[in-house]
């Protein structure tokens, strides 16, 4: 039986994914963590962890008996540019606190399987930006991808040269409704949904042909327990794997949305982050990941919008 800590659960992925890791796993056997007092989710189990705090870190892991971390605590990249050396000391050190806790562990019998994301921002501007290759050039522009691409190294150097079982994919722009993303350049593509469904006219900060690779929260849950439920031995790429949903610009979602809301209205007004999105690829290449451990999206566009539309409570972020 596994018993999983999840921390950044108060995030937008974490957030989910202790939802779903619950269903498969039960209530008792996961832990969700974060830097807050208590959990925003209402999540059965929590435990107040800085993932830079690592003796709190280690007597968590110790006192729950834990097998399996999810180290999703991070800044993104439009936050981490405000702030790159608190984006990369949180971003590389929480990663190096788990990573140097499971080789710990590992030595004294107890092992850890590891789960940190990557993202598609570790790549960059001289990286083939359509179906961007597994194994290619990367150049990342910002704070946050510098982190990412740093980080995707420490992975593997961690498993070849201690055997630590960790796991990465690099996630895509993703949506969902249920929780505000935290900060990225992909954020449009939630803020617009809110907008719509809220009768207001839309600014987008990035221009209406910026295509970026996106993935929708259902498809990015199963990736993530996908590739942590593999055999270790089926994960052959020990840095992180790309992993494809839907590509898409601005120009095309509001279509499909105005299809569904015809009053619906965006306007264009790109600012400094469009200079980091068009540092990233468009689309992503994921055979690797298909092969090794079986993964392919499920949701294309036209149903992630509809879903969204149908699931967005009218609110304010
Ligand atoms: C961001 O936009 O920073 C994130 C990401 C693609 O990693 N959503």
């Amino acid at each position: 039986m596994e018993k999983i800590l999840v921390i950044g659960a108060n995030g937008q992925i974490g957030s989910e994914l202790v939802d779903a890791l619950i269903v498969q796993h039960g209530a008792d056997n996961v832990i969700a963590a974060d830097i807050s007092p208590s959990s925003l989710y209402g999540a059965p189990r929590y435990e107040r962890v800085d993932v830079l705090d690592s003796n709190r870190l280690a007597e968590v892991v110790a006192r729950h008996a834990i097998t399996q971390v999810y180290q999703l605590a991070a800044m993104l990249s439009v936050t981490g540019e405000q702030a790159p050396l608190r984006a990369w000391t949180l971003n590389i050190n929480g990663l190096l606190n788990i990573l140097e806790l499971a080789r710990e562990r590992g030595l004294a019998g107890k092992p850890l399987r590891l789960f940190w994301p990557s993202s598609v921002a570790a790549f960059g501007p001289h990286t083939p930006a359509i179906d961007t290759p597994q194994l290619t050039i990367m150049d990342p522009t910002t704070i946050y991808g510098i982190s990412k691409q740093a980080g995707e190294r420490l992975c593997e150097y961690y498993f070849t040269k201690y055997g630590i079982d960790v796991r990465s994919i690099r996630y895509p722009g993703v949506i969902s409704y249920k929780s505000p993303p935290g900060g990225g350049t992909t954020d449009y593509a939630i803020a617009i949904f809110h907008a719509a469904k809220r009768g207001e006219v839309y600014t987008c900060f990035l221009g209406p042909e910026t295509t970026l690779p996106m993935i929708y929260m259902p498809d990015a849950i199963r990736a993530t327990m996908g590739i942590m439920a593999a055999p270790a031995t089926q994960i052959r790429v020990r840095s992180s794997y790309n992993v494809a949903g839907v590509s898409f610009n601005p120009a095309q979602l509001a279509s499909l949305i105005k299809d569904a809301l015809p009053e619906f209205e965006v306007r264009y007004h790109p600012d400094e982050r469009q200079e980091i999105a068009d540092s990233w690829p468009q689309s992503l290449d994921d055979t690797q990941a298909q092969t090794d451990w079986g993964w392919h999206a499920e949701i294309g566009m036209e149903a992630l919008v509809a879903d969204m539309l149908a699931n967005i409570p009218v609110r304010k972020l």
